[in-house]
This record gives structure tokens, C-alpha cells and sequence, in this order.
């Protein structure tokens, strides 16, 4: 069975064969921003993707001082007041060792009210990252995710039930931007590198993480995507290029509406994506050339307006993981020039429910869910 989808879908995905294994072919010459005439296949099969997982839940029960080893089922617990206040959260944020995971991991950790689980692909530098941000120990949790390695997804699932921990708040933060590259590098699984870090990777480890956040007994479960101006074409910068990391953001926000759509009603779980302004000087940027890294951030900051720090896209990226006012399911949130929030409006294309369900189901056959 062959599905040919390439002209509803961003230009990520081509072609996919099934016959016992799974032919991914990267044909397009547009396809990921880069020139490549010969196809270039990766096979593999799906039981190489697949293997038995255990899920343990050993729950424990709230402890007035919360350690890194804590869980905590219930939701509220008394004080000496007799006032019930919630317990710590539990949040895991992909590629929090720099940028604005980072930031959002330290705005939430400085409210005291969060448990930060940093997925991380290089744990010496989210730690090194966490102990320079001046993250309190007891606030977080490193784990290794790489979302280059579709087996390292199931890994870190694993290794993250294993540790006991609720999941309220999943954020599908990291990414890669490969600029400069003439050449296409791949994942482990064989995809174009944006694409399969970027959206595949996320794709994965949301659909399977949506029972873990099915099972938290949080006031507010949300499940959030971050995704960017830069993949909406009814914006000026989404009409600059280059393609594959753009192509990845519109597959991020589909892929959250289509979530919204699929389990928002039988679920409650409150599913985002955002714009959280143009970070100028995140490590987004250290494939471009030296000259573009120079003149990025003034040219945000002073021509089109709309940078902004860390500090502050990770205040904005906080409050879509805990105000309790940002818990409609659905939307994609920007921020005014006052850094007041709302609801943005998505391009034609990132909007489009057909394209979003295409993508979810193609997605799924590539990740080996279906
Ligand atoms: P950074 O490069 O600072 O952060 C990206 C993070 O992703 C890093 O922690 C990086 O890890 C991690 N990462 C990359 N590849 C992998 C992988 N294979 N497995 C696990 N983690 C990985 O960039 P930003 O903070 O700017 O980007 C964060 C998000 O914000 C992205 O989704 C981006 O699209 C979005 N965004 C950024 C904008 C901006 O202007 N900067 C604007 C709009 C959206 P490591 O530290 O090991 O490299
Ligand atoms: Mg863009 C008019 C407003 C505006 C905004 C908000 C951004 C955000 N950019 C704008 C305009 C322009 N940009 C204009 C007029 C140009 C010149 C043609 C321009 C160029 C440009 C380049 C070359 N912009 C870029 C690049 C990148 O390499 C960045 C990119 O696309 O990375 C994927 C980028 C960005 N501009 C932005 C934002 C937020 C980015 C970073 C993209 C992201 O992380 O999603």
C-alpha cells in the first residue's frame, strides 16, 4: 500500500511504502530546504522500534517536603492551617538545557511550585545548564531523551514511569535548525533531521505519554507544543525560507490541533501550542553563519520588534504550562506588544483539519504506532 500525500502534507513526508517494513523516501527537491536529487531510503521495520515496555506506578504518598525522589498522587494536602494547597507539579520539558527551556524551566522552578523533569539529550550540559540558571536541586529531575532515536523516546518513557513520578504537564520545547547545511543529515530511524527531532520525535513521545498525563490527578493536565511565527505563511516571516525546520513547526501545530480534536473532550487535557516572540540569541541559531548570529538579534530587536529575551519567553512559556487562565485546549497563544497574551490566529495551512489528520496518520505509520 502506498500513500501518496504529498500534496496535502507540508512537504516533509513523501512517500511511504508498507510492506512489512516501512520505505521513507526523501525525494522532493523542496523537500527539507536542501537540493538532493538521488532518493535516499531509509528502511527499517517496525519491530525494530518496538519492545516490551513495563509499567510500574509505584505510588507514594505526599510527603510535606518534596525531594527528587518524591511522588505524589494526591492532589491536595493539608497544612498546619488546615488550608489545602496543590501539590508540587510534575512537568517535563524536551531540550530544557538551554534556550527557552531553560528559561521556562527556571521561571517555573522559581515559583516553588513545580517539579521540572529536563529531557535531555546531553545530561552534563542540562546539568551544568540547570546549576548556572541557579535551578534549586530539589526542583528538577534530568533525563536523557534523545528525539533523533525514536528508541530512546521509548526509553525515556520507560525510565520515566519507572521513576514513579505523575505527569501533569508534558512541553515539546526542543528543536533543531540546520540552516546552513547543503547536505541532509538524518536520524537514527533514517528521517531528515528537523523533521524527525523536531515534530517525529515529539510525535512519538506525546501519543505515548497521553496515558500518563490520562492518569494525573492535577486540577489542569495540558499538553503543550512550541510552535513559531516562522511556520505560519499569513505572517511575513513565514514567507522567508528556509523550508525543513518551517515544514516541522506547521507539522507541530497541526499535530497539537489534532490532539485537541482526538482527546481534548473524552480526556480534559488542555492541549497549546505557541509563539513565545523571536529569541534572538538562543542556541537556535549556532548552525547559521557567524555574520547572521551578529546581526540577528538587533535586527529583531530594533527593525521588526519582535524579539525578546529568554528570561521573558520562558515567563511566557510558564504561563501556558500553569496560569489557570491559559487552559482553553486548542489554541495557539501569542503575546502583545504589553506581553499580554492571546489568542493568535494560524495560517490556512497550519490550520487545515484534513492536512492535521493526514499528518497524525502518516506520522503514526512512521513512528511505528500504526
Ligand atoms: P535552543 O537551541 O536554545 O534549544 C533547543 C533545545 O533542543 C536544546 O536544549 C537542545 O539540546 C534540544 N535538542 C536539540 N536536538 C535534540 C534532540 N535530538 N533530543 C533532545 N533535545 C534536543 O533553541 P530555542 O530555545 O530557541 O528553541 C526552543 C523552541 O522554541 C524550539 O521549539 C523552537 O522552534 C522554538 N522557537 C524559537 C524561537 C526563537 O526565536 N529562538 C522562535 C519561535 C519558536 P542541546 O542543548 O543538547 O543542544
Ligand atoms: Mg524573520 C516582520 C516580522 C518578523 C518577525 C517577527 C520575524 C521572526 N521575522 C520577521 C521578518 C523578517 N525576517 C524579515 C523582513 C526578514 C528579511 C527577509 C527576515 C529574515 C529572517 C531570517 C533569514 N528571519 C528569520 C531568519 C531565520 O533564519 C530565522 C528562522 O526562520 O529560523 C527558523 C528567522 C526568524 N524570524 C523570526 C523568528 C521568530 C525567527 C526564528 C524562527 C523560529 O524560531 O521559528
Amino acid at each position: 500500500m502506498a500513500l501518496q500525500a504529498a500534496s496535502l502534507l507540508p512537504p516533509a513526508f513523501s512517500s511511504i511504502t508498507k510492506e512489512g517494513k516501512y520505505n521513507v523516501s526523501v525525494k522532493d527537491s523542496t523537500l527539507f530546504g536542501l537540493s538532493f536529487s538521488d532518493h535516499l531510503k531509509a528502511h527499517f521495520t517496525t519491530s525494530a522500534l518496538t519492545c516490551k515496555r513495563g509499567y510500574s506506578k509505584e505510588m507514594g504518598l505526599v510527603r510535606a517536603q518534596q525531594t527528587m525522589e518524591t511522588t505524589t498522587p494526591v492532589v491536595m494536602k493539608g497544612t498546619r492551617e488546615g488550608k489545602k494547597t496543590l501539590r508540587k507539579g510534575s512537568v517535563i520539558i524536551t531540550g530544557a538545557s538551554s534556550g527557552l527551556g531553560l528559561a521556562t524551566a527556571k521561571s517555573l522552578a522559581e515559583t516553588g511550585k513545580w517539579h521540572i523533569i529536563m529531557a535531555c539529550r546531553d545530561f552534563l550540559k542540562a546539568e551544568r545548564a540547570a546549576k548556572s540558571a541557579g535551578i534549586a536541586k530539589e526542583n528538577y529531575t534530568i533525563m536523557h531523551l534523545d528525539l533523533a532515536s525514536l528508541e530512546s523516546v521509548h526509553q525515556f518513557v520507560d525510565n520515566f514511569r519507572r521513576s514513579g513520578r505523575p505527569l501533569d504537564v508534558l512541553v515539546c520545547n526542543a528543536a533543531v535548525y540546520l540552516p546552513t547545511a547543503n547536505q541532509p543529515t538524518f536520524t537514527a530511524e533514517g528521517f531528515e533531521l528537523s523533521v524527525g527531532t523536531n515534530h517525529l520525535g515529539h510525535f512519538l513521545l506525546s501519543r505515548l505519554l497521553i496515558e500518563d498525563l490520562k492518569n494525573s490527578d492535577y486540577p489542569s493536565k495540558r499538553l503543550i507544543i512550541v510552535g513559531s511565527i516562522t511556520g505560519n505563511t499569513n505572517t511575513l516571516a513565514g514567507n522567508v525560507p528556509p523550508k525543513a525546520y518551517k515544514d516541522s513547526k506547521v507539522c507541530n501545530m497541526l499535530i497539537m490541533q489534532e490532539f485537541h480534536r482526538r482527546y481534548h473532550e473524552e480526556t480534559g487535557i488542555t492541549f497549546a501550542s505557541l509563539y513565545p516572540g523571536c529569541i534572538a540569541t538562543t542556541g537556535l541559531f549556532r548552525e547559521h553563519i557567524p555574520l547572521f548570529r551578529l546581526l540577528f538579534p538587533p535586527f529583531q530587536r530594533f527593525i521588526t520588534k519582535g524579539y525578546v529575551s529568554e528570561h521573558e519567553a520562558g515567563h511566557r512559556l510558564a504561563q501556558v504550562v500553569s496560569e489557570p487562565s491559559l487552559t482553553k485546549s486548542g489554541v495557539y497563544w501569542s503575546w502583545n506588544k504589553n506581553s499580554s497574551s492571546f489568542e493568535n490566529r494560524l495560517s490556512q495551512e497550519a490550520s487545515d483539519a484534513d492536512k492535521a489528520r493526514k499528518v497524525w496518520e502518516i506520522s503514526e505509520k512512521l513512528v511505528g504506532l500504526a
